[in-house]
């Protein structure tokens, strides 16, 4: 293996909708670089980057896989990440770590759900983007519609490299934009024969390099004065002015490719040892502080750990960027977020499934260790004394729940670290144990999402488990005044008990007065764990309550709060007063102040309009524009509440509020709806109070249960 300095590296992602072919062009650039001798394919089950089980059986990648070659005096490292977006975060972990992105897209289906989620991370982390159109030997490609869907969603910067001579199964060459020349692919080599473009063609295609050059001449005076006057740009001006315009985001260029048949391999690896970043050319990564930190080889060591696997074939792994200096095998790195030192004892690059051992790993490099006892995905690793802390990657809300059980009683504690360890290498699939649900609740990004979770908790921690309907977080409030009193009394034997509280229970709605007949004595708002407020008032007179006995009336109000007498669900938003009581000179304890407290507030809770509230997430529909329809007078039935509606391209965002009691299946229906050509996203909004005949229902429910239980 020989050792790059950063400017020979370059780390470009494949990225986009799946079933456009980025893993079967990960093989026509490996065989291209000579890293493999022969192509695989997805039917055979034979590419280097769909190497997992999981993979193999659903035919679409699901983890990102990290692949290089060397290739002229460079190593081009690439990572082939998952269309579907259900894998979307590790997609986003892999645009993260590089600085250029390489977006597919089936010239067949044209722009795709995958397409834009690629392109907004893309633009979020200010990568330099080209579009890469696959899939032209298809019957039904289509070069032009496709091109003009990319200029209309992502503007005019949107500029043609290439354009094929012929599309469908007879496709084998384009023409070449920048040196204008037909590239035509004869063999399985990836490699052109170049040829002249004949006389006849220049009138089509002159017209399309001159829109090219000037859109380039356009981003600089001198440039467009040099254009102006000589009616060209030629390549010693033309090619460091691409690599400007295109690393500042000002051109985002359209090339050709053929992942079947592997076309356009040569000017695609040419393309990236030209024109793309080198990690030093590009900003830098942003710290927690705000700061940025370009890639420097001349500092001391830091990196980023973007990657945790632990699969079959390649172990158990960290993978990381190197940020600043280089790292050595037997370094000592600090973990800022642990304050840990960890040795990386052995250093590897990664192709695929294999690992390779290596001396040292430069800035700008990627690489991987055995996994590390401290460390975790987004966690920063930097030598002693060199003080930084890279911000983490941001991945997106959940869109899917399920409750997750072990088949086998017993193994509750086994299914709880297998899912937290599923989440230290998959930061989007977050686990809770929802004390107030009593179940395990797997969060994720969709079904499909879910279904591999299982898996990896049935093959690789042998666990076997139910997916179970999660139960919604209700909440219960009440919204009229009531005034009521309890006493509490006991005589058995020797000592009783005696308490007798008169309160009154309201709505918290905050600035509203306490009733004037009342004397206030102390006031506390709690803000309660389970969101919304307590108002605890004491407007005791005469002392006819020991003040001592105020905490345990508290308690007793606290307790029922934390079981409302509806649904057992938490209570919310009440104001208590308490403003009248008797005690008994010698059986008035706590416990007996708590109990009539408690039964108190019950009695005066269900008297009160009780009502149950349940949680409404905002939800963001993106739709092709050819299902809008069905999507919008689908909401009414899952109960949701249209906002707006905007337009997006060939897209239709729409603005909706949706119970989540409705939305645990929404993904399903929403891909079944659309074909999969659209997604959501969602995020809490606030309670809102059920329609009284689901009320019904679930203080019915609630009643069976408990029934049940009781037997
Ligand atoms: N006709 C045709 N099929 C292709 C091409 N590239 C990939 N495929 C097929 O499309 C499917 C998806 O390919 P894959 O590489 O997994 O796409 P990815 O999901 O983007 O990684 C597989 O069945 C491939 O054999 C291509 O250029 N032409
Ligand atoms: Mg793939």
């Amino acid at each position: 293996m020989n050792v790059y300095e950063t400017k020979q590296i370059r780390n470009i992602a494949l990225a986009g909708h799946f079933n456009t072919g980025k893993t079967t062009f990960a093989d026509c650039i490996l065989y291209y670089g000579k890293a493999i001798n022969r192509r695989g394919t997805i039917e055979e089950n034979s590419t280097q980057s769909d190497f997992n089980e999981i993979e193999q059986e659903r035919k679409c990648s699901v983890l990102s896989s990290l692949l290089f070659i060397e290739h002229n005096g460079y190593k081009i490292n690439f990572i082939d990440t998952p269309g579907t977006d259900d894998f979307i975060g590790e997609m986003i972990a892999g645009l993260n770590v590089v600085e250029t992105a390489f977006i597919f897209i089936n010239a067949q289906n044209g722009v795709e759900v995958g397409t834009e989620n690629a392109w907004e991370y893309a633009e979020k982390y200010k990568l330099p983007t080209i579009f890469v159109i696959n899939k032209l030997d298809l019957d039904q490609a289509n070069f032009e519609s496709t091109f003009n869907q990319l200029r209309e969603l992502f503007g005019r910067k949107v500029i043609a490299l290439h354009l094929p001579i012929s599309t469908g199964p007879s496709f084998k060459s384009f023409y070449n934009l920048l040196d204008m020349k037909i590239y035509e692919y004869n063999d399985d080599s990836g490699k052109a024969t170049q040829k002249e473009i004949p006389d006849s063609d220049k009138s089509k295609i002159e017209p399309l390099r001159n829109e090219l050059l000037e859109m380039i001449a356009e981003t600089d005076m001198e440039l467009m004065d040099k254009y102006i006057e000589t009616g060209t740009l030629d390549e010693s001006i033309l090619f460091p002015a691409l690599k400007k315009t295109f690393i500042e985001r000002d051109i985002f260029p359209v090339i050709c490719v053929n992942s079947k048949n592997n076309i356009g391999t040569d000017f695609f690896v040419d393309f990236a040892i030209r024109f793309c970043p080198a990690p030093d050319e590009v900003s830098g990564r942003v710290t927690k502080a705000e700061n940025i930190q370009k890639v420097d080889a001349n500092l001391p060591a830091s990196l980023f750990v973007f990657k945790l696997t632990s699969e079959a074939h390649l172990g158990d792994m960290t993978f990381f960027k190197v940020q600043t200096g280089k790292i050595v095998p037997g370094i000592d790195l600090l973990n800022e977020t642990k304050s840990q030192i960890e040795r990386l004892n052995q250093i590897f690059v990664i192709n695929g499934k294999k690992r390779i051992d290596v001396s040292q790993i430069i800035a700008g490099d990627i690489g991987a260790t055995v996994k590390l006892k401290f460390t975790q995905i987004n966690h920063t690793l930097h030598e002693k004394g060199f003080n930084i802390d890279y911000a983490p990657i941001e991945y997106p809300n959940p869109r899917i729940r399920i409750a997750v059980a072990p088949k086998n009683k017993g193994e509750e504690e086994k299914v709880g670290t297998s899912l937290n360890n599923l989440h230290l290498e998959d930061p989007t699939l977050i686990v809770e144990h929802s004390p107030e649900l009593k179940q395990i609740i797997l969060y994720a990004q969709g079904e499909l999402h879910l279904a591999v979770a299982k898996w990896r908790l049935e093959h690789r921690y042998k666990v076997e488990v139910e997916f179970k309907e999660p139960r919604v977080p209700y909440r219960e409030t009440i919204q009229k005044q009531v005034r009521g009193m309890y006493r509490h009394k006991k005589q058995t034997g020797g000592a009783g008990q005696f308490a007798e509280v008169h309160m009154m229970i309201e709505p918290y709605v905050e600035g509203n007065p306490i009733p004037s007949e009342f004397t206030v004595r102390g006031r506390d708002l709690y803000d309660l764990e389970w969101g919304g407020k307590l108002e605890f008032v004491n407007c005791i007179v005469g002392g006819v309550i020991d003040q001592r006995f105020m905490p345990a009336i508290l308690k007793g109000v606290m307790e029922k709060m934390q079981e409302g007498p509806l649904t057992g669900s938490y209570v919310r938003d009440i104001r208590v007063v308490i403003y009248d009581g008797k005690m008994h000179p010698v059986d008035s304890n706590e416990a007996a102040f708590k109990t009539a407290g408690m039964m108190v507030f019950k009695e005066n809770f269900v008297k009160a309009d009780p009502k149950i509230l349940e949680p409404i997430y905002n939800v963001e529909i993106k739709v092709p524009e050819e299902f809008v329809g069905d999507v919008m007078s689908d909401l009414p039935s899952r109960r949701g509440v249209i906002i707006g509606i905007e337009s997006e391209g060939k897209y239709q965002k729409i603005k909706a509020k949706m119970p989540l009691a409705e939305l645990d299946k929404y993904s399903t229906a929403l891909r079944s709806m659309t074909q999969a050509r659209a997604s959501h996203t969602q995020s809490f909004a606030e309670y809102q109070v059920v329609p009284p005949q689901i009320q019904q229902k679930l203080i019915e429910e609630y009643k069976k249960r408990q029934q049940e239980e009781s037997e």
